[in-house]
């Protein structure tokens, strides 16, 4: 195959996020997977580009704004950095992020908007059914139930009548059903194709596509009474990201070429309206839709109130970046549900991870330092590889052919599985060749063909795992003493021997030590702990009783000096409503006021407090009880006198000013 015949185009997608909340691992798996398979794809050499952004129109994010005091736009530009932020933390190689407030967006849904209503796709009409705040989506009374719950998310709907615009969804019915027919792979998996064509079949009706109801979503042209359908608006971010109308080279190349990437619970809108509505436009559909599962935390599904969130900026804080994307990219065939555990995730790193690929790695580097001074062997020794060696050379070269072919159906697991495959056969074909025999007995050749091929065996590991964790495959190949990142290497040039000139491997630390699980297990019940308490503040003397009641290990002056603790005056006390232990208390830093919510309240009165100079670690992060937001907590010792428990605040003579640090 040549790279010419081979080369693609591949313009990929995720959902444009909602920012009236902050990112969980739903947001961050879809977005890792679009991130493999977009490294995936530039390192074929193909012309990539890979977008995602955010979703900032509509009900919910004005309801959000409002709850919080703030303008609809002051809460976007707050939580879209929430998710910048972890898209960088989680190596995210997008090219474009793109938001629906940014004026190149607006102009385009406009622009969709008066094309459609002058070629009669979009017309006025009046709206009754009943309509789903929360998924701001209208339900035909056919697809109600007598109970009036959501179909989706099973909350209550309301009766709801409005003037509107429609778009004519109807008359694109059969052009779809033709269009998937012919293109059966359009929509992936199969079981979502065929729930999607079921769904076409059973009749498709007009769409409402504008609300009088709400005043933060894109005007509709020349009629400022009505706002566009916030997920009409959301999906044209696919199109406006790419320079629609204007269609210039970005255009040319990505759009005939476009692919979504999206959650199962979103497959309709991208795969019924969004074509449907592109049709209108004469351009084409999406060359394919690609639904992904849902996943539940430790068997439940993952709720707020549950408090099972999974926040990925603390997953990647506690594991490694690189263990979580694996863990999400590995664990389940993609397309299906899937359950997140931690303890799964650290059996997932201590056999894949640091077992298996660790270990050759390092037993390879450890035999070419200890025979060979850590110099790689000429790659002329291969014209008298033996069997063994050329069977594993083979495995190299068909596993990338075998990658491959799993990345274009976006079987991301599929992919992993094949690599781990050449990793076995790596550590197989090291207890097989017995090096340290060789290294003995025969100083010369036989060795030199077995650290090499192992050391290109390697360097074809870091080459095809670096779409899915690029920062190891990065180590890896720093450890093989090659110049340059793997995301730089392009596959038609990986010639197995390409290799000329001295190379010196250079063994570092250690990729993923191995997690000892008892000792995992005191932390994960600590964090879990921590976590119920943040639900019920009750919890908490519970929880802390139980963490003393243990001396702590030793810790360096380091893990000390992490902590900034400071003097703080006591300003004003206040009791938190429904919560009979807490007081909320007003803090002058010296240079900022604080709020920090503690359990201190059957201990002291507010006057016992007020004007006091106590204490505060000041670099916690922030968390909530009762839904007041508390940053830092105070010192304080606490002992049991035989009638109960008692407490003394750490205080300052009043001499000291507030935000003196305390070292
Ligand atoms: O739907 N497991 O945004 P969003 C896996 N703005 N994926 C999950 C999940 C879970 N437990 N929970 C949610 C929107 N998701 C729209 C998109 S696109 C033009 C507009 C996924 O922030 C969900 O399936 O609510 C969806 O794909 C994604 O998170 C975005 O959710």
């Amino acid at each position: 195959m040549s790279e010419k015949e081979n080369k693609q185009r591949f313009y990929l997608t995720t959902p444009i996020y909602y920012v009236n909340d902050v990112p969980h691992i739903g947001h961050a798996y879809t977005t890792i997977a679009c991130d493999a398979l977009a490294r995936w794809h530039r390192m074929r050499g193909d012309d990539t580009r890979f977008l995602t952004g955010t979703d900032e129109h509509g009900q919910k994010i004005q309801s959000a704004a409002e709850k919080r005091g703030m303008t609809p736009i002051q809460l976007c530009d707050e939580v879209v950095t929430n998710y910048k932020k972890l898209w960088e933390v989680l190596d995210i190689s997008n090219d474009d992020f793109i938001r629906t407030t940014e004026e190149r967006h607006i102009h385009v849904t406009r622009y969709f908007f008066q094309k459609l209503m002058e070629s009669g796709d979009i017309y006025m009409g009046t709206y009754e059914g009943w309509y789903c705040t929360p998924c701001e989506t209208y339900f035909p009374d056919a697809q109600v139930g007598d109970d009036k719950i959501c179909p989706d998310c099973k909350r209550p709907l309301t009766r709801m009548s409005e003037e509107s615009y429609f778009f004519r969804l109807s008359k694109y019915q059969d052009a779809l059903i033709e269009h998937y027919e012919a293109h059966p792979d359009a929509i992936m998996p199969r079981s979502r194709y065929n729930e999607v064509m079921s769904f076409i079949r059973s009749g498709l009706q007009d769409l409402s596509v504008s609300r009088t109801t709400l005043k933060w979503g894109i005007p509709v042209p020349g009629n400022d009474r009505h706002t566009v359908y916030v997920w009409l608006d959301a999906l044209i971010n696919y199109i406006s990201a790419v320079g629609y109308p204007e269609k210039g080279e970005k255009w040319e190349t990505c759009w005939p070429n476009v692919r979504h990437m999206v959650g199962k619970d979103i497959i309709r809108f991208h795969s019924v309206i969004w074509p449907a509505v592109l049709m209108a436009m004469g351009l084409n559909p999406p060359v394919r839709v690609f639904a992904h599962g849902w996943w539940t935390v430790e068997g439940d599904k993952m709720s707020k109130s549950k408090g099972n969130v999974v926040n990925p900026f603390e997953m990647a804080d506690i594991y490694g970046v690189d263990a979580f994307r694996y863990f999400v990219l590995r664990e389940v065939p993609f397309g299906n549900d899937g359950d997140f555990s931690e303890l799964a995730l650290v059996n997932r790193v201590n056999s894949d991870l640091a077992n298996d690929m660790g270990n050759l790695l390092n037993r390879t580097l450890q035999m070419i330092e200890k025979y060979r001074d850590g110099k790689l062997p000429p790659s002329s020794v291969f014209d008298r590889s033996s069997d063994i060696d050329s069977a594993l050379r083979n495995l190299a070269v068909s596993t990338l052919a075998d990658m491959d072919a799993r990345m274009d159906d976006f079987s991301l697991d599929g992919a992993l599985k094949a690599l781990w495959t050449l990793i076995g056969a790596g550590n197989k074909y090291i207890d097989e060749t017995q090096p340290w025999k060789l290294g003995k007995d025969d100083p010369d050749e036989r060795l030199d063909i077995v650290l090499l091929t192992l050391w290109e065996v390697l360097r074809f590991v870091a080459m095809l795992v670096h779409p899915f964790i690029p920062n190891t495959a990065a180590r890896i190949h720093a450890q093989l003493g090659l110049a340059g990142n793997p995301s730089e290497e392009r596959y038609p040039d990986w010639n197995w021997g390409k290799l000329t000139g001295e190379v010196m491997v250079k063994k570092g630390e250690v990729l993923f030590p191995r997690i000892d699980i008892p000792k995992w297990k005191i932390g994960y019940d600590a964090r879990m702990k921590a976590r119920q308490v943040a639900l019920d503040p009750a919890a908490d003397k519970e929880a802390s009783a139980a963490f003393d009641a243990e001396h702590k290990p030793q810790i360096e002056i380091d893990d000390f000096s992490k902590l900034e603790i400071r003097v703080a005056k006591i300003e004003s006390v206040e009791s938190v409503e429904k919560a009979k232990k807490l007081y909320k208390l007003n803090l002058d830093l010296g240079f900022e006021r604080r709020v920090i919510v503690s359990s201190i309240r059957e201990f002291f009165t507010p006057e016992d407090l007020i004007g006091k100079k106590i204490l505060v670690l000041c670099n916690l992060k922030p968390a909530k009880f009762r839904g007041i937001e508390s940053n830092g907590m105070l010192l304080a010792a606490e002992a049991d006198d035989g009638t109960g428990e008692i407490i003394s605040l750490a205080t300052v003579d009043d001499s000291f000013p507030p935000g003196a640090p305390v070292h």
